[in-house]
């Protein structure tokens, strides 16, 4: 397992050098972000990026995300053009040595939360998600949610959002399977893994199709091109906010298959309803179970990537919710101490 930090280039108040200094960190997740999204990252970005990188001693391997254009999950006229500039973003990638590609399939909205800014009981920060704020909101009236981006005007939005009012979750399926269909085979030439995140959190959201969800959907996503450059980013408190998701077993499954690419762990404190808040790491601060889901990626033999996932705000920390430095460093820590414990039981016997 190689324990990497999620970075978002210089704009970020966490430096390379803060990250460096974390016991057991290898390298860092990033991407270039100031190239519209549909147009190709130049080599030149990305070579820059990875040279500032490596310049701390860290490796860069482990894109996140190659952003999919909305006209591609729509299915528009536009899409053979924006997927041929997708795949020649991967061309120039892999020829920077990047070896994972991060990416979802959510329609309009990524990871989206009600509060930013709950207070824990010792007074840390952390995002929350209120299924029943979000049911009451009318995405016709605009959408007024903490972190919800603002790069939509209110009529951009709404005409986005009639565009995919005919669009199901069958008309999701089929493009996501035009997408993958052109884009795996280039993936697999050049040597890159796609590792597909789950939606966050897993269920439909503003009447909006979600196909990430599940164990049925990724078996689904992974046999539209059966292939290893076809894979999974195994998010943790994504998925686990579903508590019919069994994290550790769908580690167990698709691990043992050689489908997962990268690991996010994140703890939530999470009811039956789906209603959901970030924790710190540890298992018994959230409702997963941190040490089965490590214990099962071991089984697996993983070798793969994984990042602590969101931390919570501690310790006067301001910057942007859920990237903080202190409680995903803690993460990375006692991650990387369940691992150790792990493996050294292992060969004792
Ligand atoms: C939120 C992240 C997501 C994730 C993308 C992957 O913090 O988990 O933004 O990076 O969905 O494509
Ligand atoms: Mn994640």
């Amino acid at each position: 397992m190689k324990m990497t930090f999620r970075w978002f280039g210089d704009a970020d108040p966490v430096t390379l050098a803060s990250i460096r200094q974390i016991p057991g960190m290898t390298g860092i997740v990033s991407a270039v972000y100031d190239v519209a999204v549909g147009e190709v990252w130049p080599l030149a970005k990305i070579v820059e990026l990875r040279d500032k990188i490596q310049a701390h001693e860290l490796a860069f391997e482990v894109i996140e995300s190659v952003p999919v254009h909305e006209d591609i999950k729509l299915g528009k006229p536009t899409r053979d053009a924006l997927i041929e500039n997708y795949t020649q973003t991967l061309r120039n990638l892999a020829a920077t040595g990047l070896k994972v590609v991060c990416y979802n399939f959510m329609p309009v909205f990524d990871w989206t939360r009600t509060a930013l800014r709950k207070v824990l009981p010792d007074g840390s920060y952390t995002l929350e998600f209120d299924v029943e704020t979000v049911n009451r909101i009318d995405p016709g009236k605009g959408i007024q949610l903490p972190g919800w981006d603002t790069s939509y005007q209110p009529e951009q939005l709404k005409a986005l959002l009639e565009e995919y009012a005919s669009l199901d979750e069958e008309g999701l399926w089929a493009n996501l399977e035009y997408f993958l269909k052109r884009v795996i085979p280039v993936a697999e030439e050049v040597g890159i893994k796609m590792a597909i995140h789950p939606d966050d959190p897993p269920r439909p959201i503003f009447g909006l199709p979600r196909i990430v969800k599940n164990r049925s959907d990724l078996n689904r996503v992974l046999s539209i091109v059966n292939t290893p450059a076809n894979g999974l980013t195994l998010c943790s408190g994504s998925l686990g906010a579903d508590t019919g998701n069994d994290v550790a077993d769908l580690v167990r499954e698709f691990a043992t298959r050689d489908r997962i690419y990268f690991a996010h762990m994140r703890n939530i404190k999470v009811n039956e309803a789906g209603d959901f808040y970030e924790t710190a790491h540890r298992s018994a601060d959230g409702s997963l179970d941190m040490a089965a889901i490590m214990q099962a990626y071991s089984d697996a033999g993983y070798t793969g990537y994984v990042r602590p996932d969101h931390g919570r705000m501690i310790w006067g920390e301001t910057g942007k919710p859920g990237y903080g430095l202190y409680d995903r460093a803690l993460g990375a820590v006692y991650l990387n101490g369940l691992w150790e414990g792990i493996q050294k039981m292992k060969t004792r016997v």
